[in-house]
């Protein structure tokens, strides 16, 4: 009931920011902005409702869960809007949804091991610099700042560098040990940041890198699908462990 409540106050503000002008059924990326924000609102309130399901250590958990994808959908309003009335790539609101979420989501890590063993705050410290780093060097590029190539070579350095960190460096060390349901969402989120996060680097080296074989157009459906992905279905995976671990001590 109490989620319910702070959810629907939450809710009500950006319902109004939804403006956008006359979307054409075949601007099949004014669609998928169109989609992908009902499924943003969805999610967030999924997240929200089931925070009151879930034992006690899960909360904050999905409570970060619902913000990505709340932030995600105020983004994705707007974006939607910017596409449909000028027909143009909205490249600095995306990165300012990426600064915020990818942060959010590299928290995610830290909480589901500190709630169960004990892990530094040095794990989510390198997360969040690699984050910063790929974010910012993902947007020098695009915005023509600097050297596309350059600024892809560092961004992707950065996110290896995070990879490394989860797959060997201090994530492993930490997550080695806990319950069946942590290793099992701290693995799969894993394999999101690898095999879903991936898309956007070679949605970026489509676009920028091979001679544009990638339109402006293609490149905002291949970002609209990674999004989904990667924000909804990584909240889905701390939920469904969420779900599991309960069931298990039950
Ligand atoms: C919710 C938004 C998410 C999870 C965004 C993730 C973005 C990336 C993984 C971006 C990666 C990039 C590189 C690895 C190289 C440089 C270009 C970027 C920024 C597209």
């Amino acid at each position: 009931m109490k989620s319910i409540m702070i959810l629907s106050s939450f809710l009500a503000a950006p319902l109004f920011a939804a403006s956008g002008g006359d979307l054409d059924a075949s601007d099949y990326v004014g669609v998928s902005f169109w989609l992908v924000t009902a499924a943003l609102l969805a999610a967030t309130v999924f997240f929200f409702i089931e925070r009151d399901n879930v034992g006690e250590k899960w909360k904050t958990s999905l409570t970060i869960a619902g913000l990505v994808t709340g932030i995600a959908f105020w983004h994705y309003l707007y974006m939607r809007g910017v596409w449909i009335d000028t027909g143009e790539t909205p490249t600095v609101f995306r990165y300012i949804d990426w600064l915020l979420t990818v942060p959010l989501l590299m928290i995610e890590f830290y909480l589901i091991l500190r709630a169960v063993t004990t892990v530094a705050s040095s794990l989510f410290n390198k997360l969040f610099f690699g984050s910063l780093i790929m974010l910012i060097f993902g947007y020098l590029g695009e915005s023509g700042n600097l050297n596309a190539t350059i600024a892809f070579a560092i961004g992707c350095a950065a996110w290896i560098y995070m990879i490394w960190t989860l797959w060997g460096g201090e994530g492993k060390a930490a997550v080695s040990g806990t319950s069946a349901s942590v290793q099992t969402a701290y693995n799969t989120m894993m394999w999101i940041i690898i095999v879903g996060w991936a898309i956007y680097p070679l949605g970026y080296a489509a676009g920028y890198l091979m001679g544009g074989a990638v339109d402006d157009a293609s490149l905002n459906l291949i970002y609209n699908l990674a999004d989904f992905v990667n924000k909804i279905l990584f909240g889905v995976v701390i939920w469904a462990a969420a779900v599991e671990d309960k069931k298990a001590s039950a």
